[in-house]
């Protein structure tokens, strides 16, 4: 495959979603090689116990260091190999041969937020670890261990809190899989995007010309097709100005005609 993501979370089926539709196709055809492992498969007492209450004193749990530092060591292919629970095809893989370090994802309102260029730099490296963290977090040294064998990556998805660390990885995941090559079907989809140009996508239609007494855009029926692209790059900055101003002032290379658009 022309990569692997493993995730290691406590809600292993909260992923299940990610075998649906375009990543479950690139599963299936072998372009991708993607692994849940649920972290109490890393305890070893009766009740499979992965938290416990904060050093200090404070609100909430926070989830011990050896069953993360188990479950990452089972990824780096510390020598047990694949174990139930585990899908095909792989459990550890070659990336020391390859001489370059796995990235490990530490999804957190404290990480750096998420975006499409951040999208595209995971998009090209070949083994990526998401470690969904609940409660308060997860025990510092173990983070700080794993710096020693993985890139780390705290990695946050917008400025709002959510309970665990799942959601935000199948986010991320998404938007990382989708940019592999060969992954989506039409790659023109993909550099015609917002966000890859960093302005917002022009309002779409399909038949009928005239729903419920609106009509579609005349000049979307012309057939002039430098017009029809003026149209919609006109509509994209019309659009951005008006939700995402941020998002204008980043770009450099307006032309007089974008200029003209914007007045
Ligand atoms: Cl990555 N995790 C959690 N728990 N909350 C978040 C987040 C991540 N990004 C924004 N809020």
């Amino acid at each position: 495959p022309q990569m692997s993501i493993d995730v290691v979370s406590i809600f292993p089926e909260y992923l299940a979603g990610l075998q649906l539709s375009l990543i479950g196709k690139a599963v299936d055809r072998g372009q991708l090689s993607l692994n849940v492992h649920d972290l109490r498969d890393f305890t070893f007492d009766r009740h499979n116990t992965v938290d416990d209450s904060p050093y200090g004193g404070g609100a909430g749990m926070v989830m011990k260091a050896e069953p993360w530092a188990l479950a990452l060591e089972h990824i780096l292919g510390g020598g047990s190999g694949a174990e139930e629970g585990d899908s095909l095809p792989s459990a550890g893989t070659d990336d020391a041969a390859v001489g370059s370090k796995p990235t490990l994802i530490v999804p957190s309102p404290a990480g750096q937020v998420f975006d499409q260029r951040i999208a595209e730099d995971l998009a090209g490296r070949d083994h990526l670890v998401f470690a969904c963290g609940r409660y308060e977090g997860i025990d510092q040294r173990v983070i700080d261990w794993a710096g020693e064998h993985f890139e780390l990556l705290p990695m946050s998805i917008g400025d709002y809190v959510l309970n665990g660390g799942e959601v935000a990885s199948m986010v991320m995941i998404e938007a990382v899989s989708r940019l592999i090559p060969g992954v989506i079907g039409n790659p023109e989809s993909l550099t015609e995007e917002s966000h890859e140009d960093g302005l917002l996508e022009y309002p779409i239609y399909t038949k009928p010309a005239n729903w419920r007494g609106r009509e579609v855009p005349e000049i979307l029926l012309s057939g002039n097709h430098a017009a029809i692209a003026r149209w919609r790059r006109d509509r994209r900055l019309e659009r951005t100005a008006e939700v995402r101003p941020d998002l204008l002032e980043k770009l450099d290379d307006l032309s007089k005609d974008d200029r003209a658009a914007l007045e």
